[in-house]
């Protein structure tokens, strides 16, 4: 927790420094951003910024228990224990039967009330929900109107650190079965989180959650219940050589996109989207910025072509990463930004350029802020330069990075990524290995 909290305090630091001096330039670089996504050709969801970025900023940090503990003095027992009885038996029983998760008498194993416990990941087990005489859930809060009044089958997970859970089930079209996967916080259908014909993948914070496999049923009112493979695996990320702080990062949005990990709540007296992170979603790849000792006849290229193949050897020069550049210059745009301007509106350091992120962040953080983009899927992950850039204006991406910090994810535009603020911010940006 301690970390999170000084991410979280880095954040609003950096948002209370940026204040007046970084008007201009977050206008600047939100319009920017959007013209980053009409390149790749995603308007949807753009959402143009408005021009409030003075003032302050409307977080309250977490409370760091100032109130000093009441002084303790522990009772001293003064009372000895007699201990008149001494053990006569000298031979304590062996116990050999570890305690297992008790269930209540009667209670099958899979229900509600004695779930399948997952107890260590890689997880995998196969079972019937047709052999399930559990039918608490007929619906579920994340998708009300889905009948999924068949038989489930209930797992418990306990997570201790924020992590990428991944739940699957084996779905086989047309085998007459079909079962859904849900994550949810209780076991009577409310809480549900997040939910899946065969494939969920979320960030979790720590806690308790229920993973309940359930039959669908169909419009002839058929349970599709039936054997299945349930497997899931999680990856932590708030420890490691990766770890990522927990925080809830205002944004410019105005509204939360199905399948965002985010909420709305009042940002000096606007209602903005604030994203859980570390979070998991779509991540845009962006286009170049200019960085410092590149020049121009005019400052900066005249078009999204001028000198960028200079830049992508500059850049190969300095990352000693080497790839197939194919990205043009950011585009010029409304607001004054110019080719290949990010919105600090100054050339950047070049080690920062080849693998930066951006995120439509309401208050942008320090230029060269840390985060850590993590692919889930192979493990890969690269160290992140933040606070450069601003965008994209979709509300249904969490950010956008490089076209190296793709490459080396083995990912692509769009491609669904983890981002998360580092929790040690004197990482070298580039890839990173994580355990
Ligand atoms: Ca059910
Ligand atoms: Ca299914």
């Amino acid at each position: 927790m301690v970390r999170s909290y000084q991410v979280l305090a880095v954040a609003l630091a950096s948002a209370l420094a940026l204040g007046c001096a970084d008007s201009e330039p977050t206008v600047v670089g939100g319009y920017a951003t959007v013209r980053h996504d009409v390149v790749v050709g995603l308007v949807d969801g753009m959402v143009v910024p408005p021009a409030d970025t003075l003032g302050t900023v409307d977080s309250t940090p977490p409370g760091n228990d100032t109130t000093p503990a009441p002084d303790t003095t522990p009772a001293a027992d003064t009372t000895p224990a007699p201990d008149t009885t001494p053990a006569a038996d000298t031979t304590p029983a062996p116990d050999t039967t570890p305690p297992t998760d008790t269930a209540p008498p009667g209670c099958p194993l899979g229900h509600a009330c004695n779930p399948h416990i997952i107890a260590t990941t890689p997880y995998s087990a196969s079972h019937d929900t047709a052999q399930s005489t559990s039918s608490e859930v007929d619906s579920y809060s994340c998708a009300p109107s889905t009948n999924e009044s068949g038989p489930e089958i209930f797992y418990r997970l306990d997570l201790t650190e924020v992590s990428v859970v991944t739940a699957t089930i084996n779905e086989v079209p047309g085998d007459g079965i079909d079962v859904d996967v849900h994550v949810t916080t209780a076991t009577d259908g409310s809480g549900c989180i997040i939910r899946d014909n065969d494939l969920v993948r979320r960030v979790l914070r720590p806690g308790t959650y229920y993973i309940i496999v359930d039959s669908w049923v169909n419009g002839a009112g058929a349970s599709q219940q039936g054997a299945y493979t349930l497997d899931v695996d999680i990856d932590t990320l708030g420890s490691g050589n990766c770890a990522m702080g927990i925080n809830d990062q205002p944004m410019f949005w105005t509204a939360c996109a199905d399948g965002v990990d985010c909420y709305m709540a009042p940002v000096e007296g606007t209602n903005r989207g604030h994203l859980r992170m570390p979070t998991y979603g779509a991540v845009v790849k962006e286009a170049h910025l200019v960085t410092i000792g590149e020049s121009f006849a005019n400052t900066w290229p005249s078009s999204g072509t001028d000198g960028i193949p200079n830049h992508y050897a500059l850049s190969q020069a300095e990352s000693g990463y080497v790839m197939n550049r194919t990205e043009p210059w950011a585009p010029a745009g409304e607001g004054g930004s110019l080719w290949g301007q990010g919105s600090t509106g100054a050339k950047i350091p070049r080690d920062a350029e080849a693998w930066y992120v951006n995120m439509y962040w309401r208050y942008r953080p320090d230029a060269g802020t840390r985060l850590i983009i993590f692919n889930p899927a192979n493990g890969k992950a690269v160290v992140a330069a933040g606070g450069y850039e601003t965008g994209p204006g979709s509300n249904a991406r969490i950010g956008g990075v490089a076209e190296e910090v793709h490459h080396h994810l083995g990912t692509n535009h769009l491609s669904e990524l983890v981002i998360g603020f580092a929790t040690d911010q004197s990482l070298t940006y580039g890839p990173i290995t994580c355990n």
